[in-house]
């Protein structure tokens, strides 16, 4: 993974993600979050508490994809199968298995519908828009559901320093605002039919809600 960003990155990766039955391969998935992260760290310290979180997430399904039973934790698909099939899931509380595969990719999964929320509204945006208000926009109407009030405190205080928008745009490297949103275009169905996908996945299997 480079250090620096690149939003043409993370479309390839999220592209790379989806196979031609339509299944994940966690692989990328994680790739993609690996490219978030790097993002994330170029916007300063106050996001380091989020993308420590992330990258802990990311370094649990990393060990699984190296661990003795890789083979199954090719796609989010055979993830959800295996596990469920062998017992490995804490279904209503935490348990033996307070980080299976399922529940940690779960966060991620949570955290990948905020981030299409706001790059949607960073795409549609107009000069004068606030990305701490974007942002948080987003994060209301979706991971705030699944966080208690100290994270979601914390959250809200990292989101007021956030760089303005012509500085994310920058960051982005993917050249000037033009090209970025034409980017963001075609980055964000990639990113919304991934999640879709999973979200199908974890509903039909009563998964939503892992503890
Ligand atoms: C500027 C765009 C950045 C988009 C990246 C979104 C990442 C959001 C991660 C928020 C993490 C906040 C701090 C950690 C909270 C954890 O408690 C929580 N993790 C997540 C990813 O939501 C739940 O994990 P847990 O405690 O059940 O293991």
């Amino acid at each position: 993974m480079a250090d620096t960003f690149s939003l043409q990155r993370v479309l390839e990766t999220f592209r790379s993600s989806l196979s031609e039955k339509k299944e994940v391969y966690i692989k990328y998935y994680i790739a993609g979050w690996q490219e978030l992260v790097a993002f994330m760290n170029s916007l300063g310290n106050v996001f380091s508490f989020i993308s420590k979180d992330v990258v802990s997430k990311i370094q649990i399904l990393e060990n699984f994809l190296s661990g003795e039973n890789r083979s199954h934790y090719v796609t989010i698909q055979s993830m959800v199968k295996y596990e469920l099939e062998n017992d490995l899931v804490d279904l209503t509380k935490r348990g033996s298995h307070p980080e299976s595969g399922c529940r940690t990719l779960l966060r991620l999964h949570r955290a990948l519908r905020w981030l299409e929320l706001f790059l949607e509204r960073l795409r549609t945006s107009t000069e004068d828009s606030k990305t701490s208000v974007m942002c948080s926009d987003a994060y209301n109407e979706s991971l705030a559901q699944h966080h208690p009030w100290l994270i979601r405190k914390a959250v809200g205080v990292a989101f007021c320093a956030l760089p303005g928008r012509d500085t994310f745009f920058d960051v982005m490297n993917a050249g000037d605002h033009t090209q970025v949103v034409a980017l963001l275009g075609e980055s964000l169905p990639l990113i919304a039919e991934v999640y879709q996908i999973t979200e199908d996945l974890y509903a039909k299997n009563n998964l939503l809600e892992l503890p």
